[in-house]
């Protein structure tokens, strides 16, 4: 079976087939977007087919109804805030993990007829800003460029994004393109040293938040060596205002204000304005800005300006963090536009009044993310229906969120899982079906619609999420609007709105797929939008005919005033709190959570930061340590790396409250957001770092997942099937705290007698039952080791004394896992490396390593410099 990847924007294709151990995953040869490739998020797919911790039916007020029930209460209760209070008192939160005909079915609801343009979206904390950029700029949110122009481009610039981690396996396509062109120049402009740097010819690790400075240098830079492009210049507006705005920043004012080289700012303007094919790929370190949708369009002004757009190898391009961002803009999620990319505008209402059948569509925008909790928070909306994301954990200011949500009148939430730290808040709960039940299309950063497909039974009495809106849509008296069988007739009506009385004036077109049959429908090949009669089979690349949305015909220059975070740093919160994804894990971990192999590469939350900092700080290498904010704390391991700039934190966002006690990073981040967007600064919050000290600390090796006493810090990681480990940290003494779980049957082993050092296995019939090691410091532990023992118990009284060590039996460690695919450690790396094989070829060859998804072959590299440095520059010869 063919199906889509349900995590990044990459949008790969792949195939599911059922064998003796359980679904295998493989990548679809087929399908354009990876043809063939996989990261190694999307090969565990058949690890998250699991029925645990899924939430399997509908509850009201915690206890077990039947759907009929539920539904009936979502309809009454909201029925009745309606009225009372009227319909901008409720509000729906989606997701750009909704499949487009999910969406189209919630916007459909909301704003044709319920009449409020309350419902928003998690892509307003990661697409707003570019939305906004797209529209100021094109007239239209048109991502112009797509994947295959990696292949064409003679400079990539990264700004923002940590492709290599983020959207793995366009980032191998843009490996594959660097060693098939080796003149390919790739730029990575990043405050910190990602992953993605491997890559780079250029790194550029500017002063967080400085991007709109440089890319106005790079405006200014372009008018002043006649880069403009004068095929191009007569379809632009606003150019000499735009460039008036630029004037001032010379390249030693743009070196000032991102704290670079000037040499190194001109140099990548040298490359950029050398080069015609440039194609600049932007992330989250750009959109989650107070000042996001201003850096988009700086990026836009410098590639109209110079006509680097429309053509292969050109344009700016915005990554889509989710697998249907891209779908939730085309359908209306967004609270400040209408259906099928639609503004507010009179014209537009009465047109959606006649396609939909509706006297009551919302006049104006609704309240945006940030505004819309803030909103519940002083109790103006009392209503909220959730879907398909956990703004408890996400959101920024998450204290007051969590508020916020404690006072809220009627709390919904559709989810699969049954415990995340925003369901804690519901009243109502209902089960939706996950990736492999539920059946869809969705469309990635390159505008590709894919085919998400049901191939397993549904689990309990999940259902889909378009079929549980239109059954409260039919409960309030819609039924005629909402009376679809089968998800195919949503996509139709959803198709024949992008093309109803567009005449051309619409970006969004797929009027050529609103005949589609059901089975055709099923069927359907990826194809990039728009498919209309001018492409009926779709269209790789937008404005190669230079002419753009605006009623003119003409694309915006917009003048930029660059502007840096919103508070900067300062005595009292001396550093700048940066705060992203890691390779392996998605967002909240409800899923990828459930993979131990996935939580190798990282398992606990940890604060990167410079050893000088950490010494200023008076930082021990993986201490706890506590870092606060104006709005909320949290305490994580110190990771000491000079990839930081000093004065510059990095914090993973995935942990929460169900993997990890005070590990949520949005608690510290502040509610600042872009005026023209809404767009939350998530990459800028200035914080200040104190070590955080407990009595002990120590591991906890348990089968199932227990409760524990209370404790002041803790991290869940499951290790294997079944057994989970907790890292904890606590004061006073350890066996006091480790009495409430111990059973008087077990027999027990012990080690050690006080806080500074205290071990114990206990066992029961010939089984391990339970493993603890406390020490002052985190106990350094083989893992691998005591994990066989709990599968095998170690029969020989050396290996029984080695468990309650906690070291190998035998061999050595193999350290940190640094390739999840085929788990190999660091130690064994390292071993390798001394022992002569100093390439990555050579690593993959003895180890395997890297030879799956690739996605650990930036780790391989640095470790081959870091354990044989010398000879690896002579083996590589690498060129910077
Ligand atoms: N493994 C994994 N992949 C994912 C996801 C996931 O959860 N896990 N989520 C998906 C989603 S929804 C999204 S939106 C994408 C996000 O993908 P990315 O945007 O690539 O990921 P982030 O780690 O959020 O941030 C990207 C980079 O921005 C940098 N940055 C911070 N501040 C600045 C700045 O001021 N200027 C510049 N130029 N850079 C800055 C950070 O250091 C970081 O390296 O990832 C998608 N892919
Ligand atoms: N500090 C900081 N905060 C951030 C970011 C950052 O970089 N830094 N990034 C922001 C960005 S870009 C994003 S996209 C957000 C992501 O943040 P969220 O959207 O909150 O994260 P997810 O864990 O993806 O949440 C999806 C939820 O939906 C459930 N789910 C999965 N599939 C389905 C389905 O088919 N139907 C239903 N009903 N539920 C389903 C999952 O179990 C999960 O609980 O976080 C944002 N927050
Ligand atoms: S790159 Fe993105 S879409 Fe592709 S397999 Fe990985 S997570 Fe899935
Ligand atoms: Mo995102």
């Amino acid at each position: 079976m063919k199906t889509t990847c349900p995590y990044c924007g990459v949008g790969c294709g792949v195939e599911v087939n059922a064998d003796a151990q359980g679904w295998r995953v493989c990548g679809d040869a087929h399908h354009p977007a990876n043809a063939g490739r996989l990261c190694v998020k999307g090969a565990a797919l058949g690890e998250t087919l699991t029925p645990a911790g899924r939430l399997l039916w509908p509850q009201v007020a915690g206890r077990r109804v039947s759907w009929q029930t539920a539904l009936d209460s979502v309809a009454e209760r909201l029925q009745a805030i309606i009225q009372r209070h009227g319909p901008d008192a409720v509000a729906f939160y989606a997701s750009g993990q909704l499949l487009t005909e999910d969406y189209y079915v919630a916007n459909k609801l909301m704003k044709g007829f319920l009449g409020s343009g309350n419902i928003d979206t998690n892509s307003r904390l990661c697409m707003a800003s570019a939305v906004t950029g797209y529209k100021r700029a094109l007239g239209a949110d048109a991502v112009p460029c797509c994947y295959e122009d990696f292949t064409h481009a003679g400079v990539i610039v990264l700004v923002g994004s940590n492709a290599a981690w983020t959207h793995p396996v366009a980032y191998q396509r843009l490996v594959q393109a660097k060693q098939q062109n080796p003149a390919l120049r790739v730029v990575v402009i990043d405050p910190r040293r990602s992953a993605s740097c491997d890559l780079a010819d250029l790194h550029l690790p500017l002063s967080p938040g400085s991007d709109g400075a440089l890319f106005n240098g790079l405006l200014r830079w372009l008018a002043q060596g006649g880069y403009g492009d004068s095929a191009m210049l007569p379809q632009l507006a606003q150019v000499r205002e735009t460039l008036a705005a630029a004037a001032d920043w010379t390249p030693e004012r743009v070196a000032r204000a991102c704290q670079l080289p000037q040499s190194e700012v001109e140099r990548f303007y040298g490359l950029f304005a050398e080069h015609q094919r440039v194609l600049t790929l932007w992330c989250m370190g750009i959109n989650q800005s107070s000042s996001g949708s201003d850096k988009c369009n700086a990026i836009l002004n410098a590639h109209l300006f110079s006509g680097k757009i429309g053509q292969p190898g050109s344009g700016p391009f915005s990554l889509t963090g989710q697998p249907n961002a891209m779908g939730g803009r085309e359908a209306g999620g967004l609270a400040n536009q209408l259906a099928a990319q639609m503004d507010f505008t009179p014209e537009n209402i009465d047109r959606l009044q006649r396609f939909w059948h509706s006297d009551r569509v919302a006049t104006q925008p609704g309240l945006k993310a940030v505004d819309l909790f803030q909103a519940i928070g002083r109790g103006e909306v009392k209503a909220v229906w959730i879907m398909g994301t956990n703004p408890a954990v996400s959101l920024p200011d998450g204290n007051a969120v969590a508020q916020a949500l404690q006072r809220c009148e009627l709390v919904i939430v559709s989810e699969v899982m049954r415990a995340t730290d925003t369901s804690a808040f519901a009243d109502i709960l209902l089960p939706a079906q996950a990736w492999g039940e539920k059946n869809g299309t969705v469309t990635n950063s390159e505008r590709r619609i894919s085919r998400q497909r049901a191939f397993v039974p549904p689990q309990g009495e999940a259902r889909p999420d378009w079929w549980i809106l239109a059954q409260v849509a039919q409960r309030l008296g819609y039924a005629a609007a909402f009376s679809w069988q089968h998800p195919a007739e949503i996509f139709r009506e959803h198709a024949a709105l992008s093309g109803f009385e567009n005449n051309g004036r619409r970006a969004f077109d797929i009027s050529g797929l609103a005949q589609l049959s059901n089975d055709e429908w099923d069927r359907l090949q990826p194809v990039q939008w728009p498919v209309n009669a001018d492409f009926p089979q779709g269209c790789a690349r937008l404005f190669s005919t230079r002419r753009f949305y605006h009623p003119d015909g003409k694309a915006r220059l917009l003048p930029v005033a660059p502007a840096g975070p919103r508070v900067a740093a300062s005595r009292r919160w001396p550093l700048m709190m940066n705060t992203g994804r890691i390779r392996d894990q998605w967002h909240t971990m409800t899923r990828t959570g459930l993979v131990p192999r996935l939580l190798q590469h990282y398992s606990e939350p940890f604060i990167a930061l410079h050893p000088d900092d950490a010494l200023r700080h008076g930082i021990w290498p993986d201490a706890l340590v506590r870092i606060q904010s104006r709005h909320g704390w949290m305490i994580a391991r110190a990771s000491l790396t000079e990839d930081q700039t000093p004065g510059t934190l990095f914090v993973p966002m995935h942990w929460n409250q169900q993997y990890c006690a005070e590990g949520n990073v949005d608690r510290l981040v502040a509610p600042w957001r872009c005026p023209h967007s809404g767009q939350p600064e998530s990459k800028q919050t200035p914080v200040r770092i104190q070590p955080w000290h407990s009595d002990w600390q120590g591991a906890l090796f348990v089968r199932d997942n227990v409760t524990l006493a209370p404790l002041c810090w803790w991290c869940r990681v499951p290790v294997a099937d079944g057994i989970t480990r907790f890292t904890l940290a606590h004061q006073g003494d350890p066996r006091r705290w480790l009495q409430a779980l111990l059973q008087p049957e077990w027999t027990l082993q012990q080690a050690g007698d006080d806080r500074a050092f205290y071990h114990l296995v206990a066992w029961h019939q010939g089984e391990v039952k339970l493993a603890f090691y406390a020490a002052a410091r985190r106990p350094v532990l083989d893992d691998v080791s005591i994990v066989a023992a709990f599968q095998q118990p170690p029969a020989s009284s050396a290996s029984r004394f080695a468990l309650l060590a906690g070291r190998a039996v035998q061999g050595e460690t193999r350290g940190k896992t640094v390739c999840s695919c085929f788990g190999t450690g660091e130690q064994q790396i390292a071993a390798a490396i001394r022992q002569g094989a100093l390439t990555c070829a050579a690593l993959g060859q003895q180890l395997k390593c890297g030879t799956n998804c690739g996605s650990c072959l930036p780790e391989l590299k640095k470790l081959i410099e870091q354990y044989a440095p010398q000879q690896a520059e002579a083996v590589s010869g690498r060129s910077v």
